[in-house]
């Protein structure tokens, strides 16, 4: 019971503050609530959990260190795949998104940077462009640093990735252009509900890089707790020898948790952030970090749902285990 109390008490402080959490030394009345959550059976049976505010975690934007030295041309060759888009049976990532016409034309992501240049913010694509290249799967931002520490980054970059998980610019070339001069740099590459995956090592720009391919397992000081061990550390392996960015943080925070009974866990997000609560509820056309199997729609229960794409998809049904990010990314 200690632990629980523990844990709770972290909770309220989480979301209530410390002074709406603690009552004469003791947990207050939304024990209960808390409790009843703990019961994941129940509350997912019956949606009368009052919904919970859980927060958001701000879009990470880590000042570029503007080294003039780094000026200069290069173009990123990459190559990942999104395990919530990735479908065993074609060896691709689906493109239901663009197909269901849910995709924006403006960065999703909105915090761009490179080297204090006039910064790409409100990048877009022109009317029309996702419908004339049907093979685009989403946006995803690439990011370049000198170490692997965020003080060290100097471009950051909102592009494109394809089907076989090409990363192309945002008119669908291959060999994104950065500006930094050739040499080595650590690639990493975010996705809205995907642990944050950096290359093991450096790579080598010029203007005709070599293939970055983070479908080949990457370590870089990730944890899990699954049972079984996961070969790609931040990959997860979906086919044997292939990996992909694991999918399922959908509230940004660097981890992939299923469990109830942890208010910020991404299971939590969906059902009382983005669903009000609601187990029912369906949001059947949508761009939206709680679509985790990214076909396009949020629902909490019945096929296809988004927690299954989680617990299922990712934590190997394993609802106590999580994947967590290097902190450094
Ligand atoms: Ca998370
Ligand atoms: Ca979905």
């Amino acid at each position: 019971m200690k632990k629980i109390h523990l844990l709770f008490c972290g909770a309220c402080v989480l979301f209530l503050g410390f002074s709406g959490c603690l009552k004469n030394g003791v947990i207050g009345s939304n024990v209960k609530s808390a409790q009843t959550l703990d019961n994941n059976t129940a509350a997912d049976t019956t949606g009368t959990v009052t919904p919970s505010p859980v927060p958001s975690v701000a879009a990470v934007n880590v000042p570029a260190i503007v080294p003039a030295d780094y000026g200069g041309n290069s173009r990123v060759f990459a190559r990942v795949f999104l395990a919530g888009a990735y479908n065993s049976t074609t060896g691709k990532m689906n493109t239901t998104l663009n197909t269901n016409g849910v995709i924006p034309l403006n960065n999703p992501y909105g915090n761009e940077q490179s080297l204090g240049i006039a910064p790409a913010q409100g990048a877009s694509l022109p009317a029309g462009f996702l419908a004339a290249n049907p093979d685009i799967v989403d946006w995803i931002q690439i990011e370049l640093r000198v170490g692997t520490h965020r003080k060290n980054t100097v471009v950051r970059k909102s592009v494109l990735v394809d089907s076989s998980g090409n990363v192309r610019d945002l008119d669908g070339t291959l060999g994104v252009p950065v500006l930094v001069k050739p040499g080595d740099y650590y690639l990493i590459i975010r996705h809205r509900n995907h642990l944050t995956v950096m290359t093991k090592a450096p790579i080598t720009l010029s203007l005709t890089s070599a293939l970055a391919d983070l479908t080949a397992a990457q370590t870089t000081g990730c944890t899990n707790t699954l049972t079984v061990a996961s070969p790609g550390d931040c990959l997860k392996q979906i086919t044997p020898g292939v990996f992909a960015m694991y999918g399922g943080d959908v509230n940004q925070d660097g981890q992939v948790i299923y469990d109830p009974a942890i208010p910020h866990s991404d299971r939590n997000e969906i059902l009382y952030v983005i669903l009000g609560g609601s187990i029912s509820t369906v949001l059947p056309t949508t761009y939206s970090p709680g679509d985790l199997n990214m076909n396009g729609m949020v629902r909490f229960s019945g096929p296809g749902n988004d927690p299954n794409a989680l617990l299922g998809g990712m934590l190997s049904g394993e609802s106590t285990a999580r994947i967590s990010g290097n902190p450094d990314i």
